[in-house]
């Protein structure tokens, strides 16, 4: 039935999906086809039920279908689907936003992670008047032209060189420099004197697998973009929620000028925002001339659902403990499973998002990174899928686990962890 499926699929999406990286193409095999999902589960068409860490690519940090946001969202629903004006809804969960985020001071809601990030940039780029902009090699900020250079997630995962469609007049306005290396930064700085108008940067990086930043790495960059009167922009489209009630902002006490926020902040349905300091805000029409709009900007629908996650976490005391403790005991648990078998890895994990490299050696940025054995990620990947784990098919993405997962979810992964590094060896 999946096969059936994705043949019907294919003559209509390219690829027979809707987004690149859930072809399955990196590992081999068909994408299974979802018909439902509740809790820690997945259930496919064929009417197999999976334990999930892919969790919609991060938003379903409750698990899926949870109760309360199910109901806020019919609730909701029933009143009406979008109306393409303001909603007091809107102001509650930026309430709620500028509580767990201190840095973001006013913001604006869009509809995806790709348009945040691409409204930030060019926000810095009016606020500045200056063309450049600075990522990191790897990195993933969607898929705005000027973003998609030497990108992760998609990208690194089908290895595209280069995506076709992108001029090059605009390529060249965004500098490359290594994750995890202040001095490549300085040096963008010292070459383009008063022409960078901001770096952008997912603090941790999740798009090339989860990437910690080195002890100092992000003070060095606030300091830098601070000296050279550029902004500093944090894409924490998946880190957001995913450590504490915040995100690497409040741990690290570094603070960005501007903050792109997604999946987690919609609860599962289309919403994100990019915020920040309140004079940068006041660039953006209609107070100032910096122009970026949407008809299903602040949907009631996405907001509602957005509110609901946002309080359930709030409310719940021991929520970041517990969500961190099964976390923890998964990368602990895959790494230990991994040595009994001889196999070498590298675990590398923020909060409830980690990343199983098969590499030996640590992995700091994307080159790095890229020295994982893919082939045996491949393997890995469809043996756990046998066992009914569902992972996110590529060695460059993130596993996320949400507070629907239970221990006895984490000790049934870590079994069939166990016996297929056995079979790996
Ligand atoms: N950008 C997501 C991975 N980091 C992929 C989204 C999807 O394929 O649904």
């Amino acid at each position: 039935m999946n096969s059936k499926a994705l043949e019907a699929a294919v003559k209509v999406f390219p690829g027979g999906v809707n987004s690149p990286v859930r072809a399955f193409k990196s590992v081999g095999g068909n994408p299974i086809f979802i018909s439902r999902a509740a809790g820690s589960r997945v259930f496919d068409i064929e009417g197999r039920d999976y334990i999930d860490y892919v969790g919609s690519w991060g938003p379903m940090i409750l698990g899926h279908a949870d109760s309360d946001v199910v109901e806020a969202v019919c609730h909701t629903a029933a009143d009406g689907l979008s109306f393409g004006a303001p909603t007091e809804g809107e102001t509650v969960l930026a309430s709620l936003i500028r509580e767990a985020f201190p840095v973001i001071e006013r913001m604006r809601f869009v509809s995806s992670g790709t348009e945040a990030t691409m409204s930030a940039v060019r926000l810095a780029r009016g606020f500045t008047g200056r063309p450049l902009i600075i990522k990191c090699d790897g990195a993933y900020h969607g898929h705005a032209d000027s973003l998609l250079v030497n990108a992760g997630s998609g990208v690194a995962t089908l290895a595209i060189p280069g995506c076709p469609g992108i001029p090059e007049d605009i390529a060249r306005n965004t500098l490359v420099v290594p994750f995890n290396d202040a001095a490549a930064v300085e040096a963008c700085f010292k070459k383009h004197p008063g022409q960078i108008a901001g770096l952008i940067i997912e603090p941790v990086c999740g798009n090339m697998g989860v990437v910690n930043p080195a002890a100092g790495y992000l003070e060095k960059l606030q300091k830098l973009c601070a000296d050279n009167g550029s902004l500093l922009i944090f894409d924490e489209v998946m880190t957001g929620f995913r450590g504490c009630f915040g995100g690497v902002s409040n741990l690290s006490g570094v603070k960005p000028d501007l903050t792109c926020l997604g999946k987690v902040v919609g609860g599962g349905m289309p919403l994100a925002v990019y915020g920040g300091r309140a004079e940068i805000m006041g660039r953006i029409a209609p107070e100032g001339p910096v122009y970026q709009a949407g008809t299903l900007s602040g949907n009631p629908v996405a907001v509602a659902a957005g509110i609901a996650t946002l309080r359930k976490i709030k409310a719940d005391n021991g929520f970041y403990q517990r969500l961190l403790a099964r976390s923890e005991k998964l990368d602990k648990g895959l790494a230990a499973a991994a040595t009994e078998a001889g196999i070498k890895v590298t675990g590398n994990r923020f909060g409830s998002m980690l990343t199983m490299f098969f590499a030996a050696e640590p992995v700091t940025d994307y080159d790095s990174a890229k020295k994982s054995d893919t082939q045996l990620f491949a393997r890995w990947f469809r043996e756990m899928l046998a066992e009914g784990i569902y992972l996110a098919p590529s060695q460059f993405e993130a596993a996320f686990v949400s507070i629907a997962h239970t221990e006895a979810d984490i000790d049934r992964t870590l079994a069939a962890a166990r016996s297929v590094f056995k079979k790996l060896r």
